[in-house]
């Protein structure tokens, strides 16, 4: 049976923090789905085409790994493409509550798929999107944090 996985995010933008979490997953599941949602309690930089465009190019080499959007719940997405399960990182313990009450959710919405989690790589433990904008607003260095492509469209935002 072929073993499908959902990675879902905001990604506004993607970091290499995400790209570490997709990558792993890849190694693990034989599909991986990475999703852009919309995530209600944050306001977008980044259009969803435009998110879309830089998440494709950063997976490109990555032959499991396909990328789409989906205006609606995550796990009716997950249905619509037969994954049972949806793969999350995990960074801090200020992560875990918010998860806890997304997976729970996510449970009672549909007990067959089931949430995996991936603890961040110690080198990307602080890193997250808003941080990244944060810095990239005030011109400071972002060429650790983001691929290089994330990295250009960054610094063309906020150059305007
Ligand atoms: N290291 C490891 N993991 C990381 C790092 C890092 N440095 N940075 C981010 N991550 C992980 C996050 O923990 C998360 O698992 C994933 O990468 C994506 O992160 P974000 O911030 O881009 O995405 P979120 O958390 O805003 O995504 C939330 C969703 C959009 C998935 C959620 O709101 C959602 O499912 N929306 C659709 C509606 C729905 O079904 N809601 C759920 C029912 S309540």
């Amino acid at each position: 049976m072929t073993s499908i996985a959902v990675c879902p995010g905001s990604f506004d933008p993607v970091t290499l923090g995400h790209l570490d979490i997709i990558k792993r997953g890849a190694k693990v599941f034989d599909e991986v789905y990475v999703v852009v949602l919309s995530n209600s309690s944050k306001k977008p930089l980044f259009s969803v085409e435009e998110r879309i465009h830089l998440l494709k190019e950063v997976t490109k080499e990555m032959e499991n790994v396909k990328v789409d959007t989906f205006n609606g719940l995550l796990v009716d997405y997950a249905d619509s493409v037969n994954a049972n399960a949806i793969i999350r990182g995990l960074r801090a313990v200020s992560d875990f509550e918010y998860e806890m009450q997304i997976t729970s959710m996510n449970r009672v919405l549909n007990e067959k798929i089931e949430t995996f989690f991936i603890m961040t790589n110690n080198q990307y433990s602080f890193l997250s999107s808003s941080i990244v904008k944060e810095v990239a607003k005030y011109h400071g260095n972002i060429s650790e944090l983001v691929p290089k492509e994330v990295e250009k469209a960054l610094l063309n935002k906020f150059s305007r």
